[in-house]
């Protein structure tokens, strides 16, 4: 136990022994608060630290979030889709193409589903892998560093949704698009979309440092695919994928899309698919897309492909079956054993859970109800495992805590439904504050769940919190399911739109946490490992500045002789070599962020003046006591100026060029 939580019971609350001595004699916390059981078990002492990191994703914010669990406190938000001028991420040219795509530089996306890499079914903290569903992209992060250091697009794709959920032994992340498009892209009527759009679900396959490419991917019929999760144990090697829209709606979909008693989920053998694949039934199909990464010199680069492998199912039996599943079903999830698949009916009353095994016999059997495309459609009742009734208004999500039970969110009635896997009854249910989307279990979603908590990741707040004007906060809820019933411990407050998230014991990673990038071993081209080799070099209308940052001053900083018209890159290194001293780099009227440059990393800001004159940058973080000293000038003359370019280092001669 804690040394702060020395827990005394009584009357029902919950007092520390601290607590016990204050002078007023009132139930109160460590840290003065009044007390309750809830608050206990939350209550992270100042200096102690979380069991549990959660990564959530940012939703319309493009980035993640990391959290800490139990207490809720965020530590960082992780730049991924969208430009982050705090970390000048997306505006340094050292990490400005991972944002590159085949329609441009997209500094912007909405991300849902972070999930970290697996072994053998089990989160192993290596990377996180999350969505950008508006431009389709996979991003991957590093966890020892909380950097993105990775992004894929998705070809013939359009709203990357069912993504990136990982195989077993992150063997693939999966893609799917949730709009059906043309695939390749094609100039026809919005009319034709039944004969001539395509729904295409795409595998990623993930290397062993983690390096993405585009497998393959397999055509299906033109519906709407929204979430997935990938078998494990006895269903490795298969992903299940929901679809909505069956009906092929192209217009007013609310209405459109709901016709249907009965959509599908799509059971994908990507074993079998990669036999076809080997056996060359893939069809190279053109479709453009930007693959980007950091490289070796922690550069990020890109590289642009044109065409990818489509498997079309007629031409590769096996691949895949179509399960009826309820009224436009929206999460699908494969409990801890494999066998079971749980899908969220978003306008169904009972939540329909289909068997791994039972679906092997249907197919063996053939009961087949017809087919759609040429994919077999198997009988509702031949893998169907039972009904859990009554599981509220809107089933979307479930997650599981590896002790028998399963937990779903429930969008329309606001709520958390415990239920036994076994008997297929509900055993608990717990209100949310409100509108619940997702909800996860640290490891929840996996072979062997951590437990301990669910987290409610909610849309609506209405009066939980302050309110901030026009849009209030969306927010997550901490609830216990330690014991037989779920209990509410914590509202905190979320950035961006929580979707979905990840959470994972900290021991897996806090000390594999990066402290500083080695000088030595920095490989940037335009690096300055030493403040004697800083200097200026002119190459046309381009001035370079190769600088150095340390506590608590800038080399050079006199520059003189640039001139308007000229494009200045200053190439920052920090020469720093010690745990969290990074300095930042911000120059008067810059178009851009700041640079946030980490001990021992270049990272280089692009800077046009359009004015003459003598401007000031400063280092941006507050690095020392001499931090406010930490600045220089830059001296601006007219096109054509005699005045030569030279700049200063300190306690060298001034240098000239
Ligand atoms: Cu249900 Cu995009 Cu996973 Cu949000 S999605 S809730
Ligand atoms: Cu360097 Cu402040």
């Amino acid at each position: 136990m804690r040394k702060l939580r020395a827990l005394l019971w009584i009357g029902g609350v919950t007092i520390t022994a601290a607590a016990a001595i204050t002078a007023c004699q009132r139930p109160v916390t460590p840290g003065g608060l009044a007390v309750n059981d809830a608050s206990a078990k939350v209550y992270v002492g100042p200096g102690e630290k979380d069991e549990f990191y959660m990564f959530a994703s940012g939703g319309f914010s493009g980035n993640v979030a990391v959290y800490g669990l139990p207490s809720g406190r965020l530590f960082a938000q992780v730049p991924v889709f969208s430009q982050y001028p705090e970390k000048g991420y997306g505006y340094s040219e050292q990490t400005k193409a991972l944002l590159d795509t085949s329609y441009g530089f997209v500094p912007w996306d909405d991300a849902h589903h972070p999930k970290v890499s697996q072994t053998d079914g089990v989160p192993d903290g290596r990377w996180l892998f999350i969505n950008g569903n508006n431009t389709p992209r996979i991003a991957r992060l590093d966890l020892t560093k909380m950097e993105t250091v990775e992004t894929i697009e998705i070809p013939n794709s359009a709203g990357n949704h069912a993504s990136p959920f990982v195989t077993p032994n992150s063997e693939y992340v999966v893609a799917a698009t949730r709009f059906s498009v043309p695939a390749p892209q094609a100039d026809v009527p919005i009319a034709t979309a039944k004969e001539n759009f395509s729904g295409l679900l795409s595998f990623v396959k993930v290397g062993a440092n983690g390096e993405m490419s585009l497998a393959f991917q397999v055509r299906l019929p033109g519906y709407s695919y929204d979430l997935a999760h990938a078998g494990k144990g006895p269903s490795a090697g298969w992903a299940f994928f929901t679809t909505y829209n069956t009906e092929q709606a192209y217009t007013l979909l609310e209405r459109g899309a709901s016709q249907r008693d009965k959509d599908f989920i799509a059971a994908v053998n990507w074993k079998r698919a990669e036999e076809c694949v080997a056996q060359g039934a893939g069809v190279r199909t053109p479709g453009k897309y930007a693959h980007n990464w950091v490289d070796e010199r922690d550069i990020a680069v890109n590289e642009m492909k044109s065409e990818s492998v489509v498997l079309e199912p007629s031409k590769c039996a096996g691949l895949v079956y179509f399960l009826p599943t309820p009224k436009s079903p929206h999460g699908v999830d494969v409990d801890p054993s494999g066998e079971l698949i749980v899908a969220g009916g978003k306008l169904a009353t009972v939540l329909p859970v289909h068997s791994f095994s039972k679906m092997q016999q249907a197919i063996a059997k053939k009961a087949f109800d017809g087919e759609a495309n040429g994919i077999p459609i198997l009988k509702y009742e031949a893998t169907i495992a039972g009904e859990v009734p009554e599981p509220g208004l809107g089933p979307l999500h479930t997650e599981f805590d590896g002790k028998g039970f399963a937990y779903t969110s429930v969008f329309i009635s606001s709520e958390i439904v415990k239920w036994s896997l076994k008997e297929f009854k509900v055993v608990d249910r717990t209100p949310t504050y409100y509108s619940i989307g997702h909800l996860m279990i640290p490891g929840g979603d996996s072979r062997k769940p951590f437990g301990k908590y669910v987290v409610a990741l909610n849309k609506i707040t209405k009066d939980r919190y302050l309110p901030t004007g026009p849009e209030l906060t969306q927010s997550a809820q901490l609830y216990s399911i330690e014991g037989d019933k779920m209990r509410l411990l914590l509202d905190f407050p979320t950035v961006g739109e929580p979707h979905y998230a990840q959470a994972i014991p900290a021991s897996l990673i806090v000390d594999k946490q990066k402290k500083y990038y080695a000088l030595a071993e920095n490989r940037d081209p335009v690096a300055t490992r030493s403040e004697k080799d800083a200097r200026v070099v002119r190459k046309g209308n381009e001035v370079h500045v190769y600088m150095t940052s340390i506590r608590s001053h800038f080399t050079p900083d006199n520059i003189e002789g640039i001139q308007l018209g000229d494009t200045v890159f200053f190439h920052m290194t920090n020469l720093e070599q010690d745990w969290d001293v990074p300095h930042g780099f911000a120059i008067t009227g810059a178009r851009n962020s700041e640079l946030l440059v980490m001990p021992g990393q270049t990272r280089t800001l692009v800077w046009q003046p359009d004015r003459v004159g003598v401007f000031p940058f400063y280092c941006t973080d507050f690095c020392s006591a001499l931090h406010q000293e930490m600045q220089g000038y830059v001296r601006v003359s007219p096109k054509g100026s005699p005045v030569k370019l030279t700049w200063n280092a300190p306690g060298a001669a001034v240098g000239a060029n």
